[in-house]
């Protein structure tokens, strides 16, 4: 890892619900311009910590170990356009109050420790960046049983933004 690491929680989603999206991502792109993100990439951000040194991320690694959460389902259910990052977004249609325990739970667990960017949770998988063009662009309800969370590093590779998982953890 370098110096300082970009770092985040996360929820990636399972297999099928990863090719779902990224077919999704496909289709936007052809609709709309702009950049899909790439399939291995797709996630639900639940907690941006930001770019923090190695003995900060250390820190966020025993914090989430110490958080204790119960399975949930995500559903995303529609496309919508967010203008001031130029993204398309699969979001749901209702609250997904098992993503948000465990967003605020982790949140909780680093309160005291680090100086987090405040931003209030809005569940979504960012499946496109910078459309050219709007078009409505319809989207299957898409559901999945999440299980497991991950802190996440982004990296640059020859040219290309990539997500790594850094460390995993199961329901409790
Ligand atoms: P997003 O697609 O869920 O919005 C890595 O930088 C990831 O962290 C981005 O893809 C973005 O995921 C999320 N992110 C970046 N800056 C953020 C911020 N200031 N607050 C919350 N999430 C952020």
């Amino acid at each position: 890892m370098p110096a300082a690491a970009r770092v985040f929680f996360a929820l990636q989603p399972p297999a099928a619900a990863q090719a779902e999206l990224g077919r999704l991502a496909g289709w936007c792109e052809r609709r709309c311009g702009g950049r899909a993100v790439a399939p291995e990439n797709l996630h639900l951000t639940l907690l941006f910590a930001g770019e923090l040194p190695p003995d900060q991320v250390a820190s966020l690694q025993r914090a989430a170990a110490s958080v204790r959460w119960a399975p949930f389902e995500v559903t995303l259910e529609r496309i919508e356009y967010w203008a001031r990052p130029r993204l398309l977004c699969a979001v749901p249609s209702q609250p997904l109050p098992g993503a948000m325990a465990l967003a605020e739970a982790l949140r909780a667990a680093l309160r005291g420790t680090l100086a987090l960017p405040v931003r209030p949770f809005a569940p979504h998988v960012t499946v496109l960046r910078r459309p050219r063009r709007l078009a409505e662009v319809a989207m299957a309800p898409l559901s999945w049983q999440a299980t497991e969370f991950a802190l996440f590093c982004s990296e640059r590779v020859g040219g290309t933004r990539r997500y790594r998982s850094l460390w995993a953890w199961s329901c409790s």
